[in-house]
């Protein structure tokens, strides 16, 4: 078998990144590179769409054709790309402020919809571009600059939001297993209808030190010991009070997508008319 590098993806001549040492958002990119690649698909019928935040920075390091929109609202710019031409790969880059904060309400709906895009959503645990602060996927008690003395939310489970919503594809994993989680994406691009992938990602210069990681190791090492199993996690006593998530494939399954309904009633309106 052909090991993917997905460097046809990745503008080499954008580097060296913007982001900071550590920082999870690179291993993402070389994920979606390689599941690209695996899939074999043509960069110029591909498009990533974008929000605002350190992540939503990701579209200038592909190959593919990209659009950087506003924070918040990637999905509702992926829509109207994708009805308005079904043939592309719509792919969307969102953190945990742009997809589940700020821009929660788009990613409900673009999951009942069932939109044919995927959606790599980024949990960093905090808005990282703006200093650090508290978002919905915040963990309780966590410190962040807007919670220091400890988040008194408690925070939103975006794979159970995009579950019950009605997508047809729901995965975690962390950076920390690079392979698995360009297996994920892959499985999502494959899969026609909503797809959402969130990654646990480290943010080493603004949550870690803030919650007793100093080094950006000590995040990579966290995230690999509480992401587990579904099974192993039914398994551990008060798992989610002790910081434990899941990681694997939750959803999977094959409703009929958006674009496909839409058709239908198209044809239905040239039958009423008699066309
Ligand atoms: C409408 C609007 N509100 C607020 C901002 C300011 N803003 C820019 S990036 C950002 C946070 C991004 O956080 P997240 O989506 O978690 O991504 P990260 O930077 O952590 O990757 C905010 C609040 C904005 N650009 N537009
Ligand atoms: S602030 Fe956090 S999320 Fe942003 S580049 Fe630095 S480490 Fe990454």
């Amino acid at each position: 078998m052909k090991y993917a590098t997905g460097m046809d993806y990745i503008k080499t001549d954008s580097l060296p990144h913007m982001w900071c040492a550590g920082c999870g958002d690179g291993i993402v990119v070389r994920a979606i590179a390689c599941a690209l690649e695996n899939l074999e698909l043509d960069p110029r019928k591909i498009v990533m769409v974008s929000g605002i935040g350190c992540w939503g920075k990701a579209d200038d390091y592909f190959t593919c054709n990209a659009l950087h929109t506003t924070h918040g609202r990637a999905l509702a710019y992926a829509t109207g790309v994708k009805s308005a031409n079904p043939e592309l790969t719509v792919v969307v880059l969102m953190g945990d402020g742009d997809g589940t904060t700020i821009g929660g309400n788009h990613l409900l709906h673009a999951a009942r919809r069932n939109m044919d895009l995927t959606a790599v959503l980024v949990n960093n645990y905090n808005y990282g571009m703006t200093g650090g602060q508290a978002s919905a996927t915040t963990p309780h008690d966590a410190v962040t600059s807007t919670s220091v003395l400890g988040n008194p939310e408690r925070s939103v489970d975006v794979c159970e939001l995009a579950k019950v919503a009605g997508a047809n594809y729901v995965a975690r994993e962390t950076v920390a297993q690079g392979t698995r989680l360009s297996k994920r994406i892959q499985e999502g691009i494959a899969n026609k209808g909503f797809s959402l992938i969130e990654v646990a990602s480290p943010c080493t210069t603004l949550f870690g030190p803030r919650n007793k990681m100093r080094q950006p190791v000590d995040m990579l090492r966290w995230l690999k010991e509480k992401g587990v199993s579904e099974a192993r996690y039914d398994k551990i006593e008060d798992a989610a009070a002790q910081g434990y998530f899941k990681v694997g494939k939750f959803v999977e399954r094959t409703d009929p997508d958006f674009n496909t309904s839409y058709e239908v009633m198209r044809e239905r309106l040239q039958q009423k008319e008699g066309k």
